[in-house]
């Protein structure tokens, strides 16, 4: 086939970071008829939507493939060391604008197609969101290796590739129902499948000690079955089109081979009825944010993929440095995205113990060289803890490696802290529970040569709360890396007119330089400017209520405050706290037909994990609300309720940019970071929350005029909760609040089903009230009554607005990347040429 670089020029103008690899739009338009012709086999007349949109995307892969050649022989010839990025999920959204925004083509791409009859943004529609992630966590890996590839250092990504993401939510009757994601039904144009880099990992079975002449032990795993690992790469595009890394994700398939020693050894029938069928494990992605499934199966995922990708990290060091082992861990850093990978840790003990025969310290000095451990959450349900007898059966040879790990670390506890059984049983990477566990955070710690927390308040919390004796053995190991979000998918992408605005302004270098935005600030008073920010608003609202009515059939006025809360749904996000004040508005409203109040749509998105029955609980309660004010004519020209169904990427980014407020209320010490927040702000909504996560780093940047904070701050929520917290106490005392949770108990918004919603009362009076609803009602009601004051005053709002997005530059996740590189991964960058 022909190629695009035998068409390839050098760009005359633009930016000097660019490749020199570019197309026009004649020669795009040939790309994608070449593609539509010879790749999908149609033609112009023919093609539908869908064959426009997989021959564009053929086109761009010529451009990407091209540069990931060159960045892969780049890193080969440099020999140079890499970061290994471990995670179960990876959230990617959409490819294909991505794609050409970093190459500089967006322009170029749409005019092309225009010529061909085609709407490229409508066109963009076709592609299913890459769902392989949960939220937070699988987003910031999607960033952090944009960011990676921006700033051209050689990184590649590890994780699963997951036959169905996550999965897809409808709304029926104002509950939600899980659908199958299939984002590969029709093939995925960004996947390269590389049979020549299968692996083979091995499960179950039992191991044999064995001496030799010498005496000396020799530990053989004879496994009870084998899985074949088979990568597909999905290339990752830099901005500017100079690096192309990749993200290697691994499908699971059976083995022709089997170990027949597990057979003749006996039992085999019994025991291979309970084992995991092999195709099963990269089948589905687990849709439980930060609640441990407990599942063999997950696992068996965790392994699955951390094996298989160490085994593809050593092969490729084996072709340079052979049988030579002392170089590792110069060569080779990996990060483990949480402790869902942190079985590579015996893993590799495993392998350079058992199978290079390195002497256990030597070993232990290269894995802890190599390891570095992020942690992501504080809630207890998400602290992974495995059974002994699962990692033993699975992993019969990982469980003695364990255990020797921590023989060891309980030695050097014991050197620090003499005699002291209860800090040993603390620190233990064992839990000598009644089913005895291990921790896989402890064993992360114990493992790595450096730890971090995602926010500077969290960071301080994993010291002093999660890991204070750790952090006394181990000084300087735990740190703080606050997240970022990557500002070409966050801003550039989604929110292009006022991308193009700010470019106007101060030129584009915000683009890989976010705190330029900064040069914002000195317009933020002016008349003019503010004028042209909030018009962008009002169009971006325009879109958004178009969309609204497109996907619920309801109307919302543009004009209206565009209120957004979108996030997992889970009680310590307190969703539930935003609903309570809807409901008090609306009662005021229902009491005062006149109640003086700025007209408010509150605009909901949010996943409840399908086992999580009182998150489902909130989401159904916040339909029938929505269903009821929105057909309220004594309430609706003030006040509308929407909840989006499928929150996702690609809905993500049509939603921020229309926000004029962002909800982040989480219960002070509860959310690790949030990256949505960051996300919100930049696209300037203002800030409502808690004194939580990186809203705080926030509010550090853009001053208390310019965000609502409210609430306890997580040394009043510990003081609230040992002081014998009773949420009774503020249900008697605040008669508004008690009416809005008595009305939720009534048949009032489920008619006939008086009923319907009383476990949501009952979680938040006789159960406790655990993440403190009611003790930050009063206080969330007066922030919100000084933040729909503040939007009255045009002006006023209109410069908060842009001192937000002009004081976001902190959170890009090219700072992120370079705080992991200069203080953790130690990494050289690597031009492209
Ligand atoms: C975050 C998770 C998480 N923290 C377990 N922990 C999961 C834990 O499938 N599981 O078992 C899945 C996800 N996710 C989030 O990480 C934090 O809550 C956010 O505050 C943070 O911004 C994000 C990225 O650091
Ligand atoms: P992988 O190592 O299996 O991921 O396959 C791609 C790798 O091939 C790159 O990471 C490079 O290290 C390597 N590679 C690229 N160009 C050359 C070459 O010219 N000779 C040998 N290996 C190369």
């Amino acid at each position: 086939t022909t190629s695009n670089t035998s068409k390839a020029k050098t760009k005359g103008q633009g930016a000097a970071t660019s490749v020199s690899i570019q197309l026009d739009k004649d020669d795009f338009k040939q790309a994608v008829i070449r593609n539509l012709h010879r790749t999908l086999g149609t033609d112009e007349n023919k093609a539908n939507k869908h064959a426009w949109w997989k021959a564009t995307s053929a086109a761009m892969q010529e451009l990407v493939f091209e540069r990931l050649r060159t960045t892969q022989k780049t890193h080969y010839l440099n020999d140079t060391r890499a970061v290994h990025y471990f995670s179960a999920e990876f959230l990617m959204g959409r490819l294909l604008s991505n794609n050409m925004h970093n190459f500089e083509l967006f322009d170029t791409a749409k005019r092309a197609l225009k010529e061909l009859g085609v709407d490229l943004v409508d066109m963009l529609e076709e592609e299913p969101d890459m769902a392989l992630g949960n939220g937070g966590l699988g987003r910031l890996a999607a960033c952090f290796i944009d960011s990676l590839a921006t700033m051209e250092f050689p990184a590649i990504g590890y994780g699963i590739h997951y036959e169905h993401g996550l999965f897809r939510q409808e709304i029926r009757n104002g509950a939600q129902i899980e659908r199958p994601d299939s984002w590969r039904d029709y093939g995925n144009p960004w996947e390269i499948c590389r049979p020549e880099s299968i692996q083979q990992i091995s499960l179950y079975g039992y191991v044999e000690t064995k001496y030799d002449e010498d005496g000396k032990i020799h530990k053989e795993w004879h496994p009870g079955s084998i899985v074949t690992g088979v990568p597909w790469d999905i290339p990752i595009v830099g901005y500017g089109g100079k690096t192309v890394n990749v993200l290697r994700l691994w499908q699971s398939q059976s083995s022709e081979y089997f170990n027949w020693d597990v057979f003749n050894a006996g039992g085999y029938v019994d025991a291979q009825r309970e084992n995991v069928e092999s195709e099963t494990i990269s089948k589905v992605l687990y849709p439980n944010d930060e609640t441990e499934a407990g599942k063999e199966l997950r696992l068996i995922q965790q392994y699955f993929f951390s094996a298989c990708s160490l085994k593809d990290i050593i092969r490729r060091y084996k072709r340079v440095h052979g049988d030579d082992w002392s170089r590792f861990a110069e060569q080779v850093v990996i990060q483990l995205n949480d402790t869902h990978p942190a079985i590579a840790i015996p893993e590799l003990m495993r392998i350079l113990v058992d199978r290079a025969e390195l002497s256990w310290n030597v070993a232990w000095e290269i894995c802890t060289q190599t390891f570095a451990y992020t942690n992501h959450t504080l809630l207890p349900e998400a602290l992974e803890k495995w059974p002994v007898r699962m990692i033993g059966k699975i992993l019969p040879r990982h469980l003695e490696i364990i255990y020797e790990i921590n023989h060891r670390f309980m030695a050097e506890v014991d050197a620090k802290w003499p005699g002291n059984n209860e800090i040993k049983a603390k620190l233990s990477i064992i839990e000598e529970s009644n089913e005895k566990m291990v921790r896989m955070g402890n064993l992360s710690v114990v493992g790595s040569f450096a730890v971090n927390g995602v926010a500077e308040i969290h960071s301080a919390l994993v010291k002093s709360q999660l890991f204070p004796e750790f952090n006394e053995l181990y000084p300087g190991k735990l740190t703080n890396v606050t997240n970022g979000i990557t500002p070409r998918r966050w801003l550039k992408a989604c929110n292009p007119s006022l991308s193009a605005l700010i470019t106007k302004k101060i030129g584009g270098d915000w683009i890989l330089n976010l705190d330029k935005l900064d040069d914002l600030s000195a317009f933020a008073s002016n008349k003019t400017f503010q004028n042209q920010f909030m018009k962008v608003k009002q169009q971006n609202k325009l879109a958004l209520a178009e969309e609204i009515k497109k996907l619920t059939g309801i109307i919302v006025d543009p004009k209206a405050i565009f209120d957004i809360q979108i996030k997992r749904l889970h009680e310590y996000k307190r969703q539930h706290l935003n609903l309570l004040h809807i409901l008090a508005l609306y009662r005021r409203l229902l009491q005062d037909p006149d109640y003086d109040m700025h007209p408010r749509v509150f605009i909901f998105g949010a996943k409840a994990a399908p086992g999580y029955a009182l998150a489902k609980t909130i989401i159904y309660a916040i339909n029938v609300v929505a269903d009821k004010i929105n057909n309220d004519s004594r309430v609706n020209e003030k006040l509308k309720v929407v909840f989006l169904p499928n929150y996702r990427v690609s809905l993500a980014e049509k939603m921020i940019p229309a926000a004029d407020v962002s909800q982040q209320i989480s219960t002070a010490g509860k959310e690790a970071s949030g990256t949505g927040n960051m996300k919100l702000a930049l696209n300037g909504a203002i800030t409502i929350g808690t004194l939580d996560g990186a809203n705080i780093e926030i509010a550090e940047e853009v001053g208390e005029d310019n965000i609502f904070i409210f609430g306890l701050t997580v040394d009043e929520v510990n003081e609230t909760l040992s002081a014998g917290y009773n949420p009774y106490d503020y249900y008697y005392s605040n008669e508004e609040l008690k009416a809005t949770i008595d009305w939720l108990d009534s048949d009032y918004f489920t008619p006939g089903n008086p009923h319907a919603l009383s476990s949501l009362k009952h979680s938040l009076l006789e159960g406790g009230d655990p993440y403190l609803v009611l003790a930050d009602f009063e206080d969330y009601c007066k922030a919100n009554l000084a933040l729909d004051l503040a939007y009255r005053d045009k002006s006023k709002w209109a410069k908060m607005a842009i001192l937000n997005t002009a004081k976001m530059g902190k959170f890009t996740s090219d700072r992120s990347i370079k705080d992991y590189v200069e203080r953790i991964w130690k990494l050289d960058s690597c031009q492209v040429k």
